[in-house]
């Protein structure tokens, strides 16, 4: 079944390039049941209740279209790939991941869900790509992941979905994981999560925690907050993947450089110190950007103007905004051939290092 906000009708030219799209997800039916049992147990995050317990119980189309979709890493998700002229899925394990569980569930089950990616990436390896979801809860075994991820399972960059349990990558504690990240070449793909719990109830009572804005809220502080902690000071080599148009930073460029300087020179806070560069200038050379969830030029073109065209790729954000209209935009814009190609195919192999 075609999911309700598709135009069935349509379907993408065949065009010069090849579409790699970036930000894919999915889900073992192993790890939704580990999802059932923290929903049903006691006190479970509030932002978890509203996205999960959202999804896996509702009968509305789109719900049921999305749970089935994200277990599924074979003849459906192909077939979804074909209608929508994608060539190749770069997945990922469906936000938060493992990063909702204890620690010791976590570090195991991502392992669990890398080997049936890798699986699945082995038996279709034209088609998908897969990153490493690893458990920021234990940054030693995560490190150990992310080389075993890469160098073993021949996968391709770190998927972290934001926060784990309010705790940010700023945090000097998880810098392990950003060293071997960086050592193995692999990019980060800061995905989104909901707010943590003494974040999200103003967003909660109105309901904008989730995709609409919550996400992009929660998520561009993040990577804000490993800016300004000097993470790309430390680890200058270090690549981050920020979807949604890059959860509206570039919009705030500006602003942000101007209120950088003038807190630091007035030493306003112990925690900001001063930078080697500008914030900007690491959004410029440690991030990398994708149209995930906006399918709209004016966005695309202005980030394109301040990261430079290597540094904007496509992604769909499968199965959660599986539009064909959207990719057939697109496809329309008013970009060079050139141009079209790096947004839609060289930026992510090289990015992802496929060949
Ligand atoms: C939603 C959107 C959910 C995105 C996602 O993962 C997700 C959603 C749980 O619409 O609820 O990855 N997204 O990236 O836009
Ligand atoms: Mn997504």
């Amino acid at each position: 079944m075609n999911h309700p906000e598709t135009k069935q009708a349509l379907r993408p030219a065949k065009a010069e390039y090849a579409r790699i799209a970036t930000e894919e997800a999915f889900a073992p039916a192993e790890m939704l049941e580990m999802y059932r049992k923290i929903l049903q147990g006691p006190d479970p995050d509030p932002g978890f209740v509203s996205l999960m317990g959202f999804y896996m119980s509702s009968q509305s189309a789109r719900a049921r279209h999305i749970i089935e979709c994200l277990q599924d890493l074979g003849e459906k998700r192909l077939q979804h790939m074909d209608e929508a002229g994608i060539d190749r899925q770069i997945i990922a394990l469906t936000s938060p991941g493992v990063q909702i569980m204890d620690a010791e569930s976590a570090v195991s089950f991502a392992r669990t869900a890398n080997d049936e990616l890798a699986e699945a990436v082995r038996n279709h390896p034209t088609r998908f790509s897969g990153m490493v979801a690893v458990a920021p809860q234990n940054p030693q075994e995560a490190a150990r992941e992310i080389e075993r991820g890469i160098k073993q399972l021949g996968l391709t960059g770190v998927i972290i979905n934001s926060h784990t349990h309010g705790e940010y990558l700023s945090d000097q504690k998880f810098w392990e994981i950003l060293e071997a990240a960086e050592a193995n070449d692999a990019p980060i793909y800061l995905h989104p999560n909901t707010p943590p719990r003494n974040m999200i109830q103003p967003f909660l009572e109105c309901g904008l925690d989730g995709a609409i804005y919550g996400f992009g809220v929660e998520t561009g502080m993040h990577a804000l907050r490993m800016i300004t902690a000097g993470v790309f000071d430390r680890f200058p080599k270090l690549q981050v993947i920020l979807g949604h148009m890059g959860e509206a930073l570039p919009f705030w460029a500006y602003r942000l450089d101007y209120m950088h300087r003038a807190t630091v020179v007035s030493e306003r806070y112990a925690s900001m110190k001063p930078l080697k560069k500008k914030p900007s200038d690491y959004l410029r050379e440690n991030f990398v950007i994708t149209n995930s969830g906006v399918a709209w030029g004016p966005a695309i073109r202005f980030t394109q103007d301040l990261l430079g065209m290597d540094r904007v790729m496509y992604a769909m954000d499968y199965p959660y905004q599986h539009a064909i209209d959207e990719v057939i935009a697109l496809d329309g814009l008013p970009m060079s051939m050139a141009d079209k190609k790096r947004f839609f195919e060289t930026n992510a192999q090289r990015v992802f290092r496929i060949k």
